[in-house]
């Protein structure tokens, strides 16, 4: 008969608490970069979801207001979210609205949107 260590019944413990105290996290709430896109090039998620961000090392993520998405201008938008190149990071929307970022070098071709239901 095989018994558990006190280490494996400690990290059952550890795990089974800290399912039951956090809130779910939306692991499909994740932006990649491919080529010279963002994927999904449109997400759909809901307020107070967290979207996850991988970067690659050439991609930033800046975002930009409608105005200067439909016109490919990079300039940030106030209070807006802004990753570096190659950044991997995460925001939590807290709003119904939607979030128009681009790739500063890669535009026109590189952007993309969130849309927060
Ligand atoms: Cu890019």
């Amino acid at each position: 008969m095989k018994y558990l260590s006190i280490t494996s019944i400690l990290m059952l413990f550890i795990c089974s608490c800290s399912k039951e105290d956090n809130e779910p996290i939306n692991f499909g709430n994740m932006i990649t970069t491919s080529g010279l896109n963002f994927v999904p090039e449109v997400l759909n998620c809901n307020v107070g979801d967290t979207i996850f961000f991988e970067l690659g090392v050439t991609h930033n993520a800046v975002e930009v207001s409608e105005v200067n998405y439909n016109a490919n201008n990079s300039t940030p938008i106030e209070n807006g979210f802004e990753l570096s190149f190659g950044e991997s990071n995460y925001i939590v929307v807290e709003e119904s609205k939607t979030h128009y970022y681009v790739c500063t070098p890669h535009l026109p071709s590189m952007k993309a949107r969130i849309i927060v239901h």
